[in-house]
């Protein structure tokens, strides 16, 4: 039995709200994805919605546990709006897909499908085993797009990169010797500590922290509890002790990418501070640390986002590698006469990568470009 209102463009208006709920814990599952359930079911003539559920702080319990446990009875007979795949092995709760059965659920639309090899394909299957209809698919690439950490993680075995990067008005991102200089404005800043707190990780070269001493921290009021881990790229070891990153270290977990022998007492010290420290392998023609094999570490350790911010050369060399897959440019109003070039501009981002939002911070612009892949209509 289904209802009325099931058109596919009411299919595609719940799957687009369930998708934007799912944006609310985003990169606070640990290394489940944020997924989003719907219930909904027509009473008097109306479509209404009878449960909500989002996988839980954590990852665990998953978004269809959540919405089943609001709607109880009235999920007899409603369709599921999930935006992955329901699940189809056992956790700590039975499958998503046999629950849905249980619950007399007539009718399942699924966005993603989930390459999990406990998963991928089972949890359809068990649906329609359970004699439900299933509509898969349906607003696959928003939902692989507010999802897409996950699926780096689970399908290319390395985290979804972003390199964000705040351009002055004459091109350059800062200037030597000088510390942190206001590129641009409260809005932009704001939005990069929202950009932190979703992010697993973040990652600036050793120079950035020698000459800012950033904390790198989400400090939004109400998201404190949401700072990323911090990673240096550091291979001589250069980190100051009594850098902000390793004197919050206890309370932020901070890694610092090292290579080679590296002096064992300030190994010692800086682990002690509560550091860890990772052993990367030398690129074998820059003698750099092997950028890809590093990202497999870090998605080997569950972290499924990374956002870069810095400095110059830590952005040319993901750029260069070609390892950015989204590319966020705040562009200011301030002019610093002279400086770091940026190490690129609007303009070739825009032949190199595919422009997917454009927005106003206050007196800034916003880019954000995505690594060219098959068209996507509706921005997340
Ligand atoms: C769902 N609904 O809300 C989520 C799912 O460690 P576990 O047992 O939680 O399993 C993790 C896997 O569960 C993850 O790789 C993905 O396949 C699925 N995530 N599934 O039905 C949800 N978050
Ligand atoms: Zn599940």
């Amino acid at each position: 039995m289904t209802f009325s209102f099931e058109t596919a463009g009411f299919d595609r208006r719940m799957m687009a709200a369930a998708i934007r709920l799912s944006q609310r814990h985003a990169g606070r599952t640990g290394t489940n994805p944020s997924v989003a359930t719907l219930l909904v079911r027509e009473e008097h003539g109306e479509p209404v919605i009878v449960g909500r559920g989002i996988t839980a702080l954590g990852g665990r319990p998953h978004a269809e546990t959540m919405a089943l446990a609001e709607a109880g009875e009235r999920a007899r007979g409603a369709t599921a709006y999930v935006t992955l795949e329901p699940c189809a092995h056992h956790g700590r709760t039975p499958p998503c897909a046999e629950a849905l059965v249980e619950a007399g659920v007539a009718r399942v639309v699924t966005a993603a499908a989930d390459p999990d090899p406990r998963v991928s394909g089972r949890g359809h299957a068990i649906l329609v085993a359970g004699g439900i209809a299933v509509d898969a698919g349906v607003l696959a690439a928003e939902a692989e797009r507010a999802m897409a950490g996950y699926l780096s993680r689970q399908t290319r075995r390395r985290p979804l990169v972003t390199l964000k990067m705040a351009v002055s008005a004459d091109g350059f991102i800062g200037r030597l010797g000088a510390g942190q200089i206001p590129i641009t404005g409260p809005i932009a800043n704001a939005q990069t500590h929202l950009r932190r707190a979703r992010a697993d990780a973040i990652l600036v070269g050793v120079g950035t922290v020698i000459e800012d001493d950033p904390q790198l921290t989400c400090r939004l009021p109400g998201l404190f509890d949401r700072s990323p881990v911090r990673i240096v790229l550091d291979p001589r070891l250069k980190i100051p002790e009594t850098a902000a990153v390793v004197r919050t270290a206890a309370a932020v977990p901070t890694m610092l990418a090292v290579l080679g022998e590296i002096d064992p007492s300030r190994h010692e010290a800086l682990r002690r501070a509560g550091c860890t420290i990772l052993a990367c392998e030398a690129d074998p023609e820059s003698g750099r640390i092997a950028l890809p094999e590093l990202l497999e570490d870090l998605a080997a350790r569950g972290l499924s986002t990374v956002l870069v911010e810095g400095g110059a050369m830590t952005a040319k060399s993901f750029l260069n590698q070609d390892l950015v897959d989204r590319l966020v440019l705040h562009l200011g109003q301030v002019a610093l006469a002279e400086g770091v070039p940026a190490p690129i501009m609007p303009d070739a981002a825009a032949r190199r990568y595919r422009l997917v939002r454009r927005a106003r911070y206050g007196s800034d612009e916003m880019i954000e470009f995505e690594r060219r892949g098959p068209e996507c209509s509706v921005e997340s």
